[in-house]
């Protein structure tokens, strides 16, 4: 007998093996954008299309318009993780096997707008408006310039240096995509927005796990430390493994 043919026979073992998933769910590999086949490219697209047409993403996108104070101070980081982990799950939900993908600027081969993004610029309806994605990328240039004080940000060793420096450079890469990228009510309705935060989360993490990181988390406490509207905490954002991600 066969192990596959005793699982068959076995439906109460089968029982067990199906909840496996759900008890270990398996680690997802977010890739560089720039090495996805074409396949995972219109995956990726294809589960973003999924989510917006459930309804899904035009929450997410509201929920970012909100005020959480989750930019331009110590919580943009492990606030934006959450969210790209919620935004990973609601795409789980149609492709278990898509992760996000990061766009790696800091790479002088990706300092372009991806160019399998271009032609896709959906119509994203939030519970209250909708929204025609629209952008305006500037020069590889002005990129390349953007991104040049990443490597000061990664040898600083203490966190408010390092997310202050990334902080400034979040932004304006936003506005560099321009059009709907550089405008933070509505910001993530461009499927572009998931790949550059994923690639400001893997550089956080590097940075966390490097010699001058050195585990440091966000000073935050009391109510900055809660990452509201979720109940997650600054604790709960410390390690991507309790996300089920990791960064390839
Ligand atoms: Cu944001």
């Amino acid at each position: 007998m066969t192990f596959a043919s005793m699982v068959k026979e076995n439906s109460k073992f089968l029982q067990v093996v199906k909840d496996l998933r759900w008890l270990f769910p398996p680690v997802c590999q977010r890739k560089d954008q720039a090495v996805l086949t074409e396949t995972e490219r219109s995956r990726y697209v294809c589960a973003f299309n999924m989510i917006n047409n459930d309804g899904t993403l035009g929450q997410l996108v509201d929920v970012h318009a909100e005020m959480h104070m989750q930019h331009t101070n110590a919580r943009l980081l492990p606030w934006h993780r959450v969210f790209l982990y919620l935004f990973e799950e609601a795409l789980h939900n149609y492709h278990p096997d898509v992760c996000v993908p990061y766009w790696d600027w800091t790479r002088p081969e990706e300092q372009h707008f991806p160019d399998w993004l271009n032609s896709v610029l959906p119509t994203v309806h939030t519970p209250t408006r909708t929204i025609n994605v629209i952008r305006a990328p500037g020069s590889g240039g002005g990129l390349a310039s953007i991104v040049s004080g990443a490597p000061t940000a990664m040898s600083k060793t203490n966190y408010g240096d390092f997310s202050s420096i990334v902080n400034g450079i979040h932004g304006s890469v936003h506005i560099w995509v321009g059009g709907t990228m550089s405008d933070a009510s509505v910001s993530p309705a461009d499927p572009v927005f998931w790949l550059h935060h994923a690639n400001l989360d893997r550089l956080w993490w590097v940075w966390y796990n490097s010699a001058q990181g050195n585990h440091q988390n966000p000073p935050l406490t009391g109510s900055d430390a809660l990452m509201d509207p979720w109940t997650y905490t600054e604790p709960d954002t410390r390690s991507i493994s309790s996300f089920h991600y990791t960064y390839v």
